[in-house]
């Protein structure tokens, strides 16, 4: 099956486009790339395609999103001409329960990735947020479709605030998010951003594979974790529980210590944190 890029592009595309393709050509993720300058989500549209048989690594990348999705329902303010949206698709050959761990690699990938491109030091806070100075400044959401033992895609959407000034963030935003722009004090270019994060997501997914959670993923992500050893709350629906945050375990779950001592295990995708 084919799919053409859309729009069927009679307009010639932005340069940073352009630029991200050719850097891409030929591997994994972003080696196709199917450009939308309006969409509603790409997480959305990025289930189309893989619900229409499109091939692993496909990316959905749009200038701006209506409806942008962060989890549990939660909105992604998503405006035109600054940042990064974009959706990976991923057909793991392995076990839905595998997928819990697909956002953590994530989060390693495109903390490493800023952290390059940028110069600056991104850290991440469980499950999926990557911070910079304390601030939000990109987030993950992976969605998974299975069929019966088997994982049929993950769709990893990722947004990442990039040119974005703190004075055009809704008021509410301003004080918890932040942008690359304005933490390093200049602008800097989409495309080289969006290539550092599709070459390390490339990376860590192909070791992923080989090699499952292992040691070293797990330790690279206790290394850049911005929670671990603070005091924090986690909250899930009507329930708190407020401790030291140890780390991720052998499975991906995040270790609490609460005043007894006593350990709490949490899996990323139903509780939030706070510090
Ligand atoms: C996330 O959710 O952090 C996941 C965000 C994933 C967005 C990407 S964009 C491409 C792809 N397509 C989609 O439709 N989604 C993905 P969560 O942890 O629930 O955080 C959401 C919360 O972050 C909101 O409730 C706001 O408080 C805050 N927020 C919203 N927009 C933001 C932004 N642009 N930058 C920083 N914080 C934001």
């Amino acid at each position: 099956m084919s799919f053409k890029a859309s729009p069927p592009g009679r307009t010639r595309e932005a340069p940073w486009v352009e630029e991200l393709r050719s850097a891409r050509k030929d591997k994994l993720i972003g080696g196709e790339i199917f450009l939308y300058p309006q969409i509603d989500s790409t997480n959305q549209k990025s289930r189309e395609y893989g619900n229409r048989g499109a091939r692993e690594g496909v990316v959905v990348l749009a200038d701006s999103q209506s409806a942008g999705k962060g989890r549990l329902g939660r909105e992604w303010e998503s405006p035109g001409g600054v940042n990064l949206y974009f959706s990976v698709l991923l057909r793991p050959p392995l076990p839905p329960a595998a997928a819990a761990q697909v956002p953590l690699l994530a989060g390693v990938a495109v903390a490493t990735a800023v952290s390059r491109a940028t110069g600056l030091e991104a850290r991440i806070k469980w499950p999926n947020d990557v911070l910079i100075g304390g601030k939000k400044a990109a987030g993950i959401l992976a969605e998974m479709e299975a069929e019966g033992a088997g994982i049929r895609f993950i769709v990893v959407g990722i947004g990442v605030n990039v040119n974005w000034r703190q004075k055009e963030m809704p008021p509410p935003l301003r004080k918890t998010a932040t942008s690359l722009r304005e933490e390093g004090k200049k602008e800097f270019s989409r495309s080289l951003v969006a290539g550092e994060i599709f070459e390390e997501l490339e990376k860590e997914y192909i070791l992923f594979l080989q090699e499952g959670f292992s040691e070293r993923l797990r330790e690279k992500w206790n290394g850049l974790s911005w929670v671990n050893q603070k005091r924090v709350t986690a909250v899930a629906l009507d329930q708190k529980w407020e401790g030291r945050a140890l780390g991720l375990d052998r499975d991906g779950a995040l270790l609490l210590e609460d005043e007894q001592g006593k350990i709490h295990r949490f899996i990323a995708g139903d509780i939030s944190l706070r510090l």
